[in-house]
């Protein structure tokens, strides 16, 4: 069985697949803590987990501009530790919302596709340096990433970055071994995964076991054939995914994690108390998240209860925010909208319907979430 190796997990992780192992957790822990705790991260599997033992562990390193070389845990451990706070999120977050206006082929994830953890490890320009790298060949283009799990005709997960983001010497790519202070759990990646701050999920490989320096992307069918978007006029007959460039950067996204949908609330104070997160891809930072229970008319300014320093360049991690929404007293329903904004001042478009795509990705249009008041 090659699933003989699955970890256990949290009960409270809600599994969309058992084999791959794919679960997110409750809407209302997410939004609890800004560091997400790892065993409640979200887990999104392609194949089965590996075993890899970490005292024959090694990291092949090879391609362009660098000699063949390997790595294993201790010689990793011994470059500058450096940690960085970052969200991941799953291209295919929010899914389930795109799936109201049409059928889509994908997990059916809901909000929580998403988490923040802190992540240490060795810079990965320290490991190509170690391996006689000097970034003077512009054919250099896209620094390549394979997983140690494999498929029944053993080929591995694969995925790869453009170089610019690989080698930006505050693009912060880690090879890491530890998540939130600890051994990166199975799930997530033990012993080893590429930590790509701002990239969607599926670059950032769990259970590295190969870098490879290259002047083209990854061959693989989750870079060429799978985390593309589309015109919503393509259909499955129509489609050519030669002809769109695989997601690097994700678009900016916010999620009403509290009152639930559905949920019948309490006001305080005859306000309504709404909760959630926002983030965007490539470090820009959340500037706004706006929060509407009246289709609109009044928009209201959340407050940011978490978000990094402001000051520093890139905003790898997410915010969370809250709002306060006078309700007036004799209203039994209303429909929560929010958004947020990037420092590009990127908003998210209003509707799914004219952003779905036939694989569901990229879904960040307004969150809407209906309750019934007390
Ligand atoms: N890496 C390997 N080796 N195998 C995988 O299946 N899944 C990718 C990425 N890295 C995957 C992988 C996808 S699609 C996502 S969204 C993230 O890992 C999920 O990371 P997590 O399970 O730690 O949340
Ligand atoms: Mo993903």
């Amino acid at each position: 069985d090659p699933y003989a190796f699955e970890p256990r997990r949290h009960p409270a992780l809600k599994p969309s697949n058992l084999k791959p192992f794919n679960a997110e957790p409750p809407m209302t822990l997410l939004v609890d803590s800004f560091i997400t705790p790892s065993d409640l991260f979200y887990v999104r599997n392609h194949l089965p987990v590996p075993e890899v033992d970490e005292k024959s562990y090694s990291l092949e390193v090879s391609g362009l501009c660098v000699k063949n070389s390997s790595f294993n845990l201790e010689d990793l451990k011994k470059f500058p530790k450096y940690s960085v706070t970052a969200t991941i999120q799953c291209a295919g977050n929010r899914r389930s919302e795109m799936v109201n206006v049409k059928p889509v082929k994908g997990l059916n994830w809901g909000q929580a596709a998403i988490g923040n953890a802190t992540w240490s490890g060795a810079r990965l320009i320290d490991v190509l340096k170690a391996s006689g790298f000097k970034d003077n060949n512009l054919k250099v283009q896209h620094i390549q990433f394979e997983g140690l799990d494999t498929d029944s005709a053993h080929v591995p997960y694969g995925a790869s970055i453009p170089a610019e983001k690989a080698l930006d010497p505050r693009g912060d790519v880690i090879l890491a071994y530890e998540m939130n202070g600890q051994p990166i759990p199975k799930d997530h990646g033990f012993p080893v995964r590429v930590i790509v701050p701002g990239i969607v999920g599926a670059r950032n490989v769990k259970w590295l076991g190969r870098i490879v320096v290259s002047e083209v992307e990854s061959d693989s069918h989750w870079q060429q054939n799978d985390y593309k978007g589309f015109s919503p006029s393509v259909d499955w007959d129509t489609v050519d995914f030669s002809k769109a460039p695989a997601i690097q950067e994700l678009p900016v996204v916010s999620a009403i994690c509290e009152p639930l949908e559905g949920a019948t609330v309490k006001l305080e104070n005859n306000k309504l108390v709404v909760r959630g997160y926002a983030w965007s891809g490539g470090g820009r930072r959340i500037i706004r998240v706006d929060v509407t229970a009246d289709g609109g008319k009044t928009w209201h300014v959340a407050d940011f209860t978490d978000q990094n320093d402001s000051k520093v360049p890139y905003h790898w991690a997410w915010t969370l925010w809250k709002a306060e929404i006078p309700v007036t007293q004799n209203v039994k329903k209303v429909e929560i909208w929010a958004k947020a904004v990037d420092s590009s001042y990127n908003v998210q478009p209003e509707r799914f319907e004219n952003i779905w795509n036939l694989r569901g990705v990229c879904g960040n249009a307004y969150h809407r979430v209906n309750v019934n008041i007390k």
